[in-house]
């Protein structure tokens, strides 16, 4: 459905405007992004590990998409995820991004009110499910949202004199983002040929520390199909790279404001054991 939507006030259906927009449920109680509190999110043991299949695939990447709301990354079949505390294996349709016109704000979800310069969301489908049948789940759906921050001059330096990780994780970006000069117009799209894998874009970020609460896809039609996981680590990208996302008009903060909670829980995993006390 091709409904004229937008984050700002270029279109039909301004971001307040949403819940008028025909067959959705964009004024629901069950809304997505929402701001964490971290006082008050409850731990919950049963937050496990996270399975990936094929993130490790350099060629997971099939084509990158200007959408007119957002970069969307199709990947290609078979990439599947067990989700941390929960019973069902998802297959991950895509990968795209939120941003903002300057780095003080982009991402949808907020922790303690801070908001990121980005956010990358990967979308699972339940694979039990058709489509249509896990936009009508409540578990129909799961994304994993990480925030992406600006690399520290630090890190920078560290990375270009080491060699490590981090400098293939630098790698996939720089890759990424050479292929947005190709997708300027809405509705085009680019195929990919560089080697870029999942784990090179989520480099060394922890992937066992996280936020998981019950909400929705956060635009229209904004079904409240989605269990979230929000990451507690941000990832680390070259300042340079993240302004190569589009910033012109309809790409001005492609980001959706904090909905209510309305009496929902964020769980949380527990703290990571401390290290024992050596006595020496
Ligand atoms: O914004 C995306 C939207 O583009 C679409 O991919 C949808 C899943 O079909 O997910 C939302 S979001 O909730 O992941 N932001
Ligand atoms: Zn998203």
């Amino acid at each position: 459905p091709s409904h004229p939507w937008c984050y700002h006030d270029h279109c039909e259906y301004t971001q307040s405007e949403w819940s008028r927009l025909p067959h959705a449920y964009c004024a629901g109680e069950s809304q997505s992004p929402i701001n964490i509190a971290k006082s008050s999110a409850v731990k919950e043991e049963k937050l496990g590990a996270f399975h990936f299949e094929k993130f490790d695939d350099k060629h997971v990447i099939e084509k990158i998409i200007n959408t007119g709301h957002t970069v969307k990354c199709v990947l290609k079949e078979g990439v599947e995820v067990s989700v941390g505390g929960l019973g069902h294996v998802f297959s991950t349709l895509q990968l795209h991004f939120h941003w903002g016109a300057h780095d003080s704000e982009g991402s949808e979800h907020t922790v303690d009110s801070k908001r990121y310069p980005m956010e990358m969301h990967i979308v699972n489908k339940r694979k039990d499910l058709t489509l249509e049948k896990a936009l009508q789940t409540t578990d129909g759906l799961a994304v994993l949202g990480f925030f992406i921050e600006a690399t520290s001059a630090k890190e920078k330096s560290r990375s270009s004199s080491e060699q490590g990780a981090s400098s293939s994780d630098m790698d996939a970006w720089k890759k990424l983002t050479s292929y947005l000069s190709a997708i300027k117009n809405i509705s085009s799209e680019v195929n990919v040929t560089e080697e870029i894998s999942i784990d090179d874009l989520l480099g060394s970020v922890n992937r066992e520390s996280y936020y998981r609460y019950n909400g929705s896809l956060t635009t229209p039609s904004c079904n409240q199909a989605v269990v979230w996981t929000v990451f507690k680590e941000s990832i680390k990208v070259d300042e340079n790279l993240m302004t190569m996302f589009p910033t012109e008009t309809g790409y001005h903060n492609v980001f959706r404001t904090a909905q209510g909670l309305h009496g929902r829980t964020v769980y949380t995993t527990a703290a990571a054991a401390r290290a024992p006390v050596s006595i020496s």
